[in-house]
């Protein structure tokens, strides 16, 4: 199985291609990079950080892969930088996913509420139609609500109508952080199209990277051969005991999930 994972590098602060490398090497397939941009932390609360935009380098890279006659299993979008590139990753579907192959898109744009630095709503519009050809979406509560215009926060009780909007983009979306007075959860829908959910207890504070964690953990389970939901519960329970560990373990949630202390059990989980 070849993965291809498009996605920034922030250098500190673990998100993108340094938590969906790890990760997929744990589970035993091969992860290729197309790095977006390099930045020396990522954008969620660091002050100063640089930022190189590597839209200029992609088209020399995909004529070389292309040379070389590659094809991806998998496909799977995060962070990327500017409208052209999302025109790029969709010109890359097209071109480097093998047939039967998958696409999945982390249609990464806000957090909280608000789009991230540097994101517009032409950005957003741009990212429906990205959404558009994916096999799977899987936007947290935020970008959920960008693409399908709906009021913000959304709940685990409106995740049914969000993801009833969200269908018109792609036919299996994926949301996650919807919480209740249960806690947090990733919800999906199911055969009958009723809301599937997976909770777990909602643990004070937000880091950075934690729906990337998710993403590279149900893009292994999926590559591993996993069904869809067998796929997100392995991945939302891998991610909840990283969220309670590093709930405590780490001071600064800047620096993004302790999850390389979960890998072990959610490898043998998905060997199970
Ligand atoms: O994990 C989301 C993410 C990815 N990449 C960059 C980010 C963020 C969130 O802030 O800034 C560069």
């Amino acid at each position: 199985m070849r993965v291809l994972a498009i996605n920034d590098i922030s250098c500190v602060g673990k998100c993108s291609l340094t938590v969906t490398l790890p990760i997929l090497s744990a589970c035993g397939v091969e992860c290729n990079v197309l790095p977006t941009a390099l930045l020396s932390t990522h954008t969620g609360g660091f002050e100063g950080y640089t930022f190189r935009d590597l839209t200029d380098e992609l088209p020399a890279i995909l004529a070389h892969w292309k040379s070389l006659g590659l094809k991806f299993d998998f496909i799977y979008s995060g962070y990327l930088g500017n409208i052209a590139q999302i025109e790029l990753v969709m010109q890359i579907k097209r071109e480097f996913l093998s047939e039967n192959g998958k696409f999945i898109v982390d249609p990464v744009m806000g957090d909280n509420g608000k789009l991230y630095d540097g994101f517009t709503v032409e950005y957003v519009e741009k990212m429906r139609s990205l959404c558009n050809k994916a096999d799977y979406i899987l936007p947290n509560t935020t970008e959920a609500c960008y693409l399908a215009n709906a009021p913000y926060p959304l709940t685990v009780g409106s995740a049914n109508r969000a993801l009833e909007k969200l269908r018109a983009l792609c036919p299996r979306p994926i949301i996650t952080g919807l919480t209740d007075n249960e806690g947090v959860a990733v919800c999906f829908l199911d055969e009958n199209g009723n809301a599937q959910c997976y909770h777990h207890e909602n643990v004070a504070g937000f880091f950075c990277g934690a729906g990337d964690v998710f993403a590279s953990a149900f893009v292994g389970g999926l590559a591993r051969g996993k069904d869809e939901q067998t796929a997100i519960a392995l991945a939302s329970e891998f991610t909840a005991a990283a969220i309670r560990r590093s709930a405590t373990e780490v001071p600064d949630k800047r620096y993004g999930l302790n999850f390389e202390a979960e890998i072990i059990t959610f490898v043998k989980n998905l060997n199970a």
